[in-house]
């Protein structure tokens, strides 16, 4: 990251500058003295910390907007730096102007996306959990994400990995007892201290690890699939989903050759629908491609549909059957010799069962009410337990749990003490980690490359 080690001022917009509003949002942080700025204001007299003035700013004589300001003294700070918000507004091309303007004439950068927040790591104002909390919280698709990552930056997940740090050091300790003082305290009372504690943390330690589902899916960004042979409707669902041409709709079979994808939102949480290439044994190299990325994202995604037109059935479908589908519709119920064919395929494949038939044409809320209750269903028995979103915990999480089952198999033997000391030590750079004690360029790099402008 480019910002890493650079002090300077900066500055940004700080509300989305891509349309007109009446209002935007400037930060400027990490300047040494506010008289530096003030020559900028209309303003004469003193200017208290965290109180609104109203004033002009300019250029000279020339005046350039009618503003509020309002200056944070550092540390008492969003990020510890003295900082300078003003609101003017929010016309774009006022804002970039006054962009401009500071940065010809008062030495700032433009600040790259999170680098406020940065600096803010850097002077301890929040810790790389709180960090990955607002990170979340302002990309949530849905309530049970921003709940999250307001959960994280008020900071509770982190007490409750203080906790679980705290009663791992309380082992650790225990094993040390053993060694050294075993002799002075008694055998029986450090073994006895060894076993409580490490009881202690493993409960500590469940407790959590029942939060992260390893799925193959993915909770912050789910994906509704629709897949199915060519022709067989999922181009024309799409576009009624979405309620706009977006795909290509046509009688020729094999018509979508990469996937579409587009926001959906259902019950206050944004999905990616997808349209994929209908599976068959391809005729070209493109195809051939388009299908296999149908494939893996049928095998990523949060909720998979299949759509059957029944009346037209070929000989790949019997390897689509095999696969899992959370729904399954049959289309072209208008269309004659439906019944039959419908029959026949219920017969040839009974795991499909009596499901839903689609009819674009007339019963198009129905198919809503009934598809967006199963979506909304799936997404609640998932979020139900609380479990954790961030990719980065989780992984740690499951470290832990695979390295403390095997401590906790090593102490069932008699197992030397070096080793049970080394296992620890591996587990405490694991926590370490979790707790954000130790965060590597390349963890912080790959937090703040999601961040946005002006954060
Ligand atoms: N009568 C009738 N026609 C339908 C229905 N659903 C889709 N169609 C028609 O079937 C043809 C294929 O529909 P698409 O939505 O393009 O099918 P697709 O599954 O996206 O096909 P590919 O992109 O080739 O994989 C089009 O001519 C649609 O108008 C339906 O329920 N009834
Ligand atoms: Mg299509």
């Amino acid at each position: 990251m480019k910002f890493l080690y650079s002090d300077e001022p900066i500055i940004a917009c700080s509300t989305c500058n891509h349309a007109n509003a009446a209002l935007a949002v400037l930060r400027i942080s990490g300047f040494k003295h506010l008289d530096t700025l003030l020559p900028f204001f209309s303003h004469s007299g003193p200017i208290e910390p965290r109180r609104v003035y109203y004033t002009k700013l300019r250029s000279g004589d020339e005046v350039l907007d009618d503003i509020c300001l309002t200056y944070f003294e550092g540390p008492k700070s969003y990020n510890g730096e003295n900082i300078l918000e003003l609101s003017i507004h929010g016309n774009t091309l006022n804002t970039e102007r006054i962009l401009k303007f500071f940065i010809d004439k008062a030495n700032c950068r433009l600040a790259a996306p999170g680098e406020f927040t940065y600096r803010g790591l850097k002077n301890k104002k929040l810790t790389l959990s709180q960090v990955e909390g607002l990170d979340l919280f302002l990309n949530a698709n849905s309530g049970y994400a921003l709940d999250q990552g307001l959960s994280l930056l008020s900071g509770n997940l982190q007490e409750i990995y203080t906790e679980l740090y705290d009663l791992f050091l309380k082992h650790k300790s225990a094993l040390e007892l053993s060694i050294d003082f075993g002799d002075d305290v008694g055998e029986e009372t450090a073994k006895g201290y060894f076993n409580s504690s490490l009881i202690d943390f493993k409960k500590k330690f469940t407790t959590l690890h029942r939060r992260v589902i390893t799925m193959e899916h993915n909770l912050l960004q789910p994906e509704i699939v629709l897949a199915g042979l060519p022709n067989s409707g999922k181009s024309s669902l799409f576009n009624h989903l979405l309620r706009e041409e977006r795909a290509i709709v046509s009688a020729l079979a094999g018509t979508t050759r990469d996937y579409l994808s587009e926001s959906l939102v259902i019950e206050g949480v944004k999905y990616k629908l997808i349209d994929t290439a209908g599976i068959r044994e391809a005729t070209d190299l493109i195809e051939a491609e388009g299908i296999k990325r149908t494939k893996n994202k049928m095998q990523h995604s949060f909720f998979s549909i299949l759509l059957i037109n029944p009346l037209e059935m070929r000989h790949e479908f019997s390897d689509l059957a095999k696969l899992h589908f959370d729904a399954v519709y049959f289309t072209h119920k208008d269309v004659n010799g439906f019944a039959e064919a419908h029959k026949k395929v219920i017969k040839d494949f009974p795991q499909f069962g009596p499901m839903g038939a689609i009819d674009l044409l007339n019963s198009q809320s129905e198919l809503e009410v009934d598809l967006f209750t199963f979506i909304n269903k799936k997404y609640l028995t998932l979020t139900k337990d609380k479990p954790i979103l961030l990719d980065r915990h989780k992984i740690l999480i499951s470290e832990v749990n695979t390295h403390l089952d095997r401590y906790v198999k090593l102490t069932t033997y008699e197992t030397d003490v070096a080793v049970l000391s080394h296992e620890l030590n591996i587990l405490a750079t694991c926590l370490s980690e979790l707790l954000g004690i130790v965060s590597p360029d390349q963890i912080l790099n790959s937090i703040f490359s999601n961040f946005c402008i002006g954060k």
